[in-house]
């Protein structure tokens, strides 16, 4: 299916972003009963999200890739820029807090696979991620699904076979 392929390749680190989420001008995501395309809305909240972010937080695919991969990055504008994605979805309050609520309707707009299966199932370990201060905590939040998605599964070939 060429919506989870491209899911995948080209979005795994969308998936992580959208995930994290800032509440300025929020992106909330309407309740998933009420939306026909998904992966439609998903996109494009996600596009103006990352434009809002990044015009606050100035930054760059490569850069924000590169500080995933690194856990002991001191990118803090990278790391940042995830907070504000948080935030935008307002999966994360201006404290630090997640919203449940929200991170479950988030849930429901990334197609179903083991990519969905294993971040499900691994929420309430990343939730717990603790940091003193928001963007680390974002961070570490992002790199625990990044890292635990990819330790369960291949997500290249899980996907694929959709
Ligand atoms: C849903 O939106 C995606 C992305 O915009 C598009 O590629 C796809 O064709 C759409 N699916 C349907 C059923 O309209
Ligand atoms: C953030 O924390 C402060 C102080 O504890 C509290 O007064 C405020 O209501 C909190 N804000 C949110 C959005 O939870
Ligand atoms: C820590 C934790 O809960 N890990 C779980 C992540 O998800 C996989 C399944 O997709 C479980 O097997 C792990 O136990």
């Amino acid at each position: 299916m060429s919506e989870c392929r491209y899911l995948a390749n080209g979005g795994l680190l969308m998936a992580f972003l959208i995930i994290l989420g800032d509440h300025c001008l929020s992106q909330e995501l309407p309740p998933p009963a009420r939306v026909s395309n998904k992966t439609a809305v998903l996109k494009d909240t996600f596009l103006r999200a990352a434009k809002h972010c990044s015009n606050i937080y100035e930054t760059s695919t490569v850069m924000v890739l590169a500080t995933l991969l690194d856990e002991k990055s001191s990118d803090r504008t990278s790391k940042c820029f995830f907070q504000c994605m948080l935030q935008r979805y307002k999966l994360m309050d201006p404290n630090g807090s997640y919203n449940k609520n929200k991170l479950k309707t988030f849930l429901e707009y990334i197609p179903d696979s083991s990519f969905l299966t294993s971040i499900k199932n691994n929420l309430s370990a990343c939730v717990k991620e603790k940091a003193t201060e928001n963007c680390e905590k974002a961070f570490k939040f992002i790199r625990c699904f990044y890292f635990k998605a990819k330790a369960e599964n291949n997500m290249d070939t899980s996907l694929r076979g959709k």
